[in-house]
């Protein structure tokens, strides 16, 4: 039996932040986690490129035009959804979420969701740095994990990545 697993050694390659700058003071702790957790995992800032959108809404299409590229091995999506701050939330996080994926399967490119989608604010500072850990470290990991997988697995991307 053959065992596919991503582990978290530090990939060849250069990743992509997508961030969104709605409920910023959450997303930019959400980055802060996200490229913490890269440096400390040995994928220095100098490979890591961060691309700020408007809004959760925007996040897929620049993460599926990062991706087709060519020049990364994956790409992160962070973004923050408050329930109780929009009437829109089903549809800024629906479409978020579905956006994200289909940019990760039209692609090849692991395409990381690190949006919160939270009832409060209080659940959504909790999750970006305080009583709930941060979710941008943990897409870090979650990117480095993806990586090794897939290239475990191999075949290609739609897009072949540049390994620069
Ligand atoms: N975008 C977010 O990332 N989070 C939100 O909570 C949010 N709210 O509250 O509406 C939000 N709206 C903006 C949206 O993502 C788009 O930028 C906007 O609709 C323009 O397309």
């Amino acid at each position: 039996m053959t065992r596919f697993e991503g582990d978290f050694s530090p990939p060849a390659g250069r990743f992509a932040i997508v961030v969104a700058r709605f409920n910023e003071t959450v997303t930019r702790a959400l980055l802060a986690g996200c490229t913490d957790g890269f440096v400390r995992h040995g994928v220095p800032e100098d490979r890591i490129d961060v691309a700020w959108v408007p809004g959760s809404f925007e996040i897929p299409i620049v993460a599926r035009r990062l991706a087709e590229t060519g020049n990364y091995v994956g790409i992160i999506c962070l973004g923050c959804v408050i329930r109780g701050e929009t009437g829109h939330y089903d549809h800024v996080a629906g479409q978020a979420a579905s956006g994200v994926m289909q940019a990760g399967l039209n692609t090849g490119v692991p395409v990381i969701f690190g949006v919160l989608t939270t009832e409060t604010v209080e659940q959504a500072l909790n999750r970006s740095g305080l009583k709930g850990g941060n979710k941008g470290g943990e897409a870090a990991m979650a990117a480095i994990e993806m990586v090794n997988l897939l290239n475990q697995i191999g075949g290609g991307v739609t897009f072949p990545t540049r390994f620069v």
